[in-house]
């Protein structure tokens, strides 16, 4: 079998999510910028014109844009090998996913983009390949510095509080993977890969943070490293066996990680979901399979640790949540009050409550509003 493309690049967040997929499920790729005539003529008109990465490509033409969908994709065709079955795990295996996915943006961008004494040659040579040419790619990290950034929330006045919560995330990651090789015991699942977004692109690569994770957090390096390798790369552990934990086993230092993801995830969630729900109260009439764009509605204005904080509200957060929603609204009484207690002691309960009051989906590439 010919192997896919994976429209690519190794600084992309993305890309590092679908990516550790692959590698671990074994399917055979080879990837390549999306900046070629190829991708512009054939592949574009087919991901939705929406130019993005990861896209993948099949040999016979059909393609994939989304790092979610190709994931969803393999899912589906493997009957979920990457997805717990119990319902501890499976709702934090989504959570995870989430998180990663959408919800450490600002570390990322802060350690991308505010560090040039060590990463400005570094991180032109990779624009160049995304963005040929000595214009457009000086044009592209403009914009992303002056644009991007801010509107992330990546501003100033709150760097410092950037990089503590950074240096905590990275000790709770620590002493997490010096007990379990990945987020649920000897096997990755879902949330691993939304994980390696943010920690592998940006955090677990750009020279900057690359060392701070060295230097402060190696086992999460290692983590890091082991999500890239086709084998289970866990012949430190002693326990070798490669499965989730017994029982629906949430270790104590996982809850650790889960509450302090909560305390910039909790408060960001729930201010863009409001946002995001006045705007859909007041754009009653957007057609069915409208295209939804990466931030609507007025920005979400919260609080972290006592410092303010406003950056666009995201729709796409809300669409990948809604998996661990729906695996809770599925569950009976009883294991909804053991869920509950388990994200009540991660700080995280309430974002089982928010919920978009419109539903996204998928048409012609691209998620719409339904
Ligand atoms: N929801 C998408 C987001 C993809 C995304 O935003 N990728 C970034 C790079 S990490 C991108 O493609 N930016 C625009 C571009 O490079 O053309 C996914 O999960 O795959």
């Amino acid at each position: 079998m010919k192997p896919i493309t994976l429209y690519g690049s190794p600084v992309s967040l993305y890309t590092g999510r679908a990516r550790s997929y692959l590698i671990k499920a074994g399917i055979d790729y080879r990837e390549e910028p999306h900046s070629s005539p190829h991708f512009y003529d054939v592949v574009l008109p087919k991901a939705g014109d929406r130019r993005g990465i990861p896209t993948i490509e099949f040999p016979n033409g059909d393609v994939i844009r989304d790092g979610v969908a190709i994931i969803d994709h393999y899912e589906a065709l493997s009957g979920h090998t990457y997805s717990p079955t119990t319902p501890k795990q499976q709702i934090v295996s989504q959570l995870l996913d989430t998180i990663g996915a959408e919800g450490l943006l600002r570390q990322c961008m802060h350690y991308r983009w505010n560090f040039d004494e060590d990463q400005e040659e570094f991180l032109k040579f990779h624009f160049q390949t995304l963005y040929p040419g000595e214009k457009a790619t000086a044009d592209r990290m403009h914009f992303i510095k002056t644009e991007v950034n801010p509107a992330w929330g990546v501003i100033p006045e709150i760097h410092d509080l950037i990089e503590s919560t950074h240096m905590s995330m990275l000790k709770v990651l620590n002493t997490h993977f010096a007990d379990y090789p990945y987020f649920l015991g000897g096997r990755p699942c879902l949330g691993d890969f939304g994980m390696m977004a943010p920690l592998y692109g940006h955090l677990g690569r750009d020279p900057k943070p690359l060392s701070l994770m060295q230097q402060h957090a190696p086992r999460l390096y290692r983590w890091r490293e082991r999500m890239n390798r086709p084998e289970p790369d866990i012949g430190e552990f002693a326990n070798k066996e490669e499965k989730y934990l017994d029982n629906d086993e949430i270790p104590d230092t996982l809850i650790d990680v889960l509450k302090h993801f909560a305390t910039d995830f909790v408060p960001e969630s729930c201010a863009a979901c409001n946002s995001i729900n006045e705007w859909i109260a007041a754009n009653p009439d957007v057609p069915p399979l409208t295209e939804v764009e990466r931030g609507v509605g007025d920005d979400a204005e919260f609080e972290v640790s006592g410092r303010s904080i406003t950056a666009i509200a995201q729709p796409f957060r809300f669409y990948v949540l809604k998996r661990a929603q729906d695996t809770y609204d599925a569950l009976d009484d009883a294991t909804k009050n053991e869920v509950d207690a388990l994200l009540s002691a991660c700080n995280m309960r309430e974002v089982l409550d928010m919920r978009l009051t419109r539903e996204i989906g998928r048409h012609n590439n691209l998620e719409v509003w339904l």
